[in-house]
């Protein structure tokens, strides 16, 4: 019997992300001590039997094919959004408007004017009490929240530098289809605005500052691809002939970037760097010491501390799954470690205490703004033959 109240979740998409949250909201409130019990209410997607077929198998109670739906009815309290980028404002924007708690995937908009707006009506519907967050998911890694709780305390003192890689290869193969997400129009920008805006997220989250300037350079490698077809599913192969597709975002992505704080960062990202299927690394190095952290081994913090004694230094690896590490602690016994899936259980969990007036959601979309606002700066930068470019940091400029 249910004993909290019940927050009735409709998921809109249906893709790897959907189902990813899907599993986080069925289980966050058996492992974590939450104000309300998530309910998979419903799921909708654009095609009626797929739609139908994914409800059932991720249980959910119903399905649809108008996200409209999860906005106008009343038993519906969160809309997950789990869409491409170009439905992320209308649906985010209706939903906060009918008072539904959102959930938005990374990252926030196609642009900075509807990063904007959405910004906007997530503060209006603060006001009345609704909450609204963006799904920056790497901050619910348990090493990396301890890299901040560290980094926040002063153990490595004033940072100086910050160096972000993530890599990925499953389009490293000109035949790998055509898919959304290497449509501008759907999806804003490529690697920049999929994996290159969590290094950005990471970093300024990670250092409490924010990136003021950036030189930046785009680079598309594979000009067309063959569209995605019955007889070419993701992961699979083109013969010849198969209809080609413009790719319209970039393949990869390389940033200088200035922090507020005074650091400097370097960020590069790529789908394109054979072998590594997704590397997630970033280091940073302060006066006092310095921590690393890779998501191939996303268990393990590496640790210097600059204050130890001489002849004992070095970069230490702290498994992050003791009671004391975030997160760790809802789990299993130290050392058996956790997986991608808990980062999304960790982030419905959060929400969920933020829905229950206990913390707050975060990031925000004020927050997620200010990322977009970073990958407008580096697209002007990288459109002007790097060009040292300012992060606005007003609403309407830039
Ligand atoms: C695809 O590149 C992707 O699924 C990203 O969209 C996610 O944000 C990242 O966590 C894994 O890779």
């Amino acid at each position: 019997m249910m004993t909290r109240p019940p927050v009735r979740v409709a998921v809109i998409g249906t893709g790897f992300m959907a189902r990813m949250h899907a599993q986080a909201w069925r289980t966050a409130h058996r492992f974590f001590d939450l104000p309300g019990e998530p309910v998979l209410q419903l799921l909708a997607g654009r095609d009626a039997d797929r739609t139908r077929r994914a409800a059932e198998a991720l249980g959910f109670a119903e399905s649809t094919t108008r996200w409209e739906e999860a906005v106008s009815r009343p038993d519906i309290d969160l809309v997950d959004i789990c869409t491409p980028g170009d439905l992320h404002e209308p649906v985010a924007v209706a939903a906060l408007e009918a008072g539904k708690h959102v959930l938005c995937e990374k990252p926030l908009a196609n642009d900075v004017a509807a990063a904007d707006r959405m910004a906007d009506a997530a503060d209006r519907a603060a006001a009345r009490g609704v909450v609204a967050m963006c799904g920056f998911s790497y901050r619910r890694t348990p090493a990396l929240a301890l890299a901040r709780r560290l980094i926040q305390a002063g153990r490595i003192g004033r940072v100086r530098h910050v160096r972000a890689q993530y890599l990925q290869d499953w389009l490293s193969d000109p035949e790998a289809p055509f898919t959304w997400r290497l449509d501008r129009r759907q999806a804003g920008s490529g690697t920049l605005g999929d994996i290159g805006a969590h290094s950005i997220d990471t970093a300024q989250w990670l250092l409490g500052d924010h990136i003021t300037d950036v030189s930046a350079r785009l680079r598309t490698f594979v000009e067309s691809r063959p569209a995605l077809s019955e007889q070419v599913g993701l992961g699979g192969r083109a013969g010849a002939g198969a209809t080609r597709m413009p790719v319209t975002v970039d393949d990869a992505v390389a940033i200088t970037a200035e922090f507020d704080g005074g650091a400097l960062g370097v960020f590069e990202a790529t789908r394109l760097a054979t072998g590594h299927r997704n590397s997630n690394r970033i280091e940073v190095n302060g006066e006092d010491g310095s921590i690393a952290f890779d998501f191939r081994a996303m268990n393990e913090l590496e640790f210097y501390d600059a204050h130890d004694p001489a002849g004992e230094q070095g970069f230490r690896r702290i498994q992050a799954n003791e009671p004391e590490h975030p997160y760790a602690g809802a789990w299993w016994p130290p050392g058996h470690g956790l997986g991608y899936e808990h980062l999304f259980t960790h982030q419905a969990a959060d929400l969920i205490r933020a829905v229950g007036g206990a913390g707050t959601a975060s990031p925000s979309f004020a927050d997620a703004a200010r990322v977009q606002r970073v990958l407008a700066a580096v697209e002007h930068s990288a459109h002007h033959d790097s060009v040292r470019t300012r992060v606005h940091t007003d609403q309407g400029e830039q």
